[in-house]
């Protein structure tokens, strides 16, 4: 029995190949539409704590390519979740980035879904990171309302206090990368 996904969803892996530009080293792996194949590409791959350092996974709904200047991020934003590099060992990367990508298939940010672009992990030896990615970080209401939701999953997963930001595409693709104004924390 096959049980469809409300939306398509593309698994991206991006390589880290500093000879190479950023948008080069972008491959897509596999589209998924159902329970079924999801699980499937899951249990297949590696989790995100022992992919090498550098790479990202991406999950972006069919049709939305996970860069700034797709049509549906260009007005966008994102949600970030920095993970202590001290979590690794409690599983926390791996446990957060399950979860996100359960809110993703899962659907659970109501009728703020719609707004919803995909999520990416980065392994990164100065600190992992997990992102949502919005279409438009002018929609306040659903900004909020996405935030407030994810926040409450990951939660469940991180036991310490923290907090996540919101920064538009703009200003990070203009750079000083993370340390770009947030235009929202909670
Ligand atoms: P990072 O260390 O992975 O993340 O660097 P951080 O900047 O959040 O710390 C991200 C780098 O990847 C950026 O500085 C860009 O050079 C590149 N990059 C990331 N994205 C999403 C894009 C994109 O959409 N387009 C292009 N051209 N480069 C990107």
């Amino acid at each position: 029995e096959r049980h469809p996904l409300q939306n398509k969803w593309v698994l991206w892996y991006l390589k880290n190949d500093k000879q190479k530009k950023w948008k080069d080293n972008l491959r897509k792996i596999i589209c998924i539409d159902t329970v079924e194949e999801f699980w499937s590409v899951y249990n297949h791959i590696k989790p995100p704590s022992r992919i090498s350092s550098g790479c990202d996974y991406m999950l972006f709904k069919e049709g939305i390519e996970p860069m700034w200047d797709d049509k549906a991020n260009k007005d966008g934003g994102r949600w970030l979740l920095n993970i202590d590099k001290r979590e690794r060992k409690d599983g926390v990367l791996d446990n957060v980035w399950i979860e996100t990508l359960m809110c993703l298939i899962g659907e659970v940010f109501g009728d703020s879904s719609d707004d919803i672009c995909g999520a990416m992990v980065r392994n990164r030896t100065k600190g992992d990171k997990i992102s949502i990615w919005t279409r438009f970080a002018k929609n306040k209401e659903h900004v909020h309302k996405i935030g407030h939701v994810y926040k409450e999953k990951v939660q469940v997963h991180i036991h310490r206090r923290f907090q996540i930001q919101y920064q538009s595409h703009l200003d990070v693709a203009k750079k000083i990368g993370s340390s770009s104004r947030a235009l929202f924390t909670i």
